[in-house]
């Protein structure tokens, strides 16, 4: 057992330094995929797809919802959209061009539905299990992707970002979409590079002053490189996640991912909650910037979920 200060020095260290300037480069991932033990009798899920997500870094899971729960889910959203309360709140964010709704951050305090979904059991024991330690919401959002002019999220992985601007300190997060629309493959859905999560990219350039006022609209830092990128598809290829509202996917924080426009009449919109372990709450960004506002990356109020409403964030 670690001395609790030797605890936080290996937690404060920067095992995956990115953005310093240095040209885009792999290194290879130091943290387990699985937390739990690969015999545990209680898991929520079969071996089969423990496997699945090990080794690929993602699991679609379907008819976890009753049809009435997500024509309810469904409803929530829309009446968010509408509430000029929330349009007006910083949490919500625009497309640069448009000026439609993009994203709403924080989403669980706007919205008491969802702060029950977060806290629910079928996702949270999930999260519990692979993470192998009681979890929180680090950020949770929810992204519109509208007909017509719903703009691309470039390649990224989400915990690059995490580390760098929020000093989260290691791959022991993982984050759940829960889809809201039909996922076309017209309609810019989600694409996944398969096994790009057991290398971590790191990228060059450095973090902006603010950077989140850009980058929760068009991200420019924090992306992979055209050489690392096309190294990762020509090993994993690439997987468009389709599928009917209602549907959840799960993913590892380090899985390289990004969506295109969207130039269909059909919204692509898909609730997202971020879990991450109680033992991996973030600390003092790895970049030389102030951290974060808190509806991005939750810091204060953190404790477990337990199956009733998430407010901690
Ligand atoms: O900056 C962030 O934290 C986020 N940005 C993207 C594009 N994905 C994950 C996360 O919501
Ligand atoms: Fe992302």
């Amino acid at each position: 057992m670690n001395h609790p200060a030797e605890k936080i020095d290996e937690l404060s260290e920067d095992l995956y330094p990115s953005r310093s300037g240095a040209q885009p480069r792999f290194i290879e991932r130091l943290d387990p995929v699985i937390y739990s033990a690969p015999d545990s009798p209680d898991s929520p899920l079969p071996t089969e797809q423990l496997k699945h997500y090990r080794e690929q870094g993602f699991l679609v899971l379907e008819d976890l919802f009753s049809a009435e729960e997500i024509a309810g889910y469904q409803r929530e959203m829309a009446d968010l959209r509408a509430n000029p309360a929330v349009s007006r709140a910083e949490e919500t964010i625009t497309e640069i061009s448009s000026g439609d709704v993009r994203s709403i951050f924080r989403v669980h305090r706007f919205s008491a539905l969802f702060a029950r979904l977060a806290a629910d059991e079928r996702l949270v024991g999930i999260a519990r299990h692979l993470l192998g330690d009681e979890v929180y919401i680090h950020q949770s959002r929810l992204n519109y992707k509208p007909g017509f002019r719903g703009k691309e999220f470039y390649w990224h992985s989400d915990f690059e970002t995490w580390h760098v601007e929020d000093g989260m300190p290691r791959m022991r997060a993982l984050s759940m979409f829960i889809t809201l629309t039909e996922n076309h493959d017209c309609n810019g859905s989600l694409m996944l590079i398969p096994g790009s999560h057991q290398r971590y990219v790191v990228c060059s350039g450095q973090t902006p002053e603010n950077h989140f006022k850009t980058s929760l609209k068009k991200q420019e830092y924090g992306t992979p490189g055209d050489s690392c990128l096309a190294e990762l598809v020509d090993k994993g290829g690439i997987v468009t996640v389709t599928g009917k509202p209602g549907s959840v996917i799960i993913f590892d924080c380090n899985l390289m991912h990004g969506s295109n426009s969207n130039i269909t009449p059909y919204p692509r919109s898909n609730l997202f909650f971020v879990y991450n372990a109680l033992s991996n709450q973030v600390g003092k960004p790895f970049c030389n910037q102030r951290p974060r506002p808190e509806y991005v990356c939750a810091r204060k109020g953190i404790r477990p979920l337990r199956g009733d409403l998430c407010d901690g964030a």
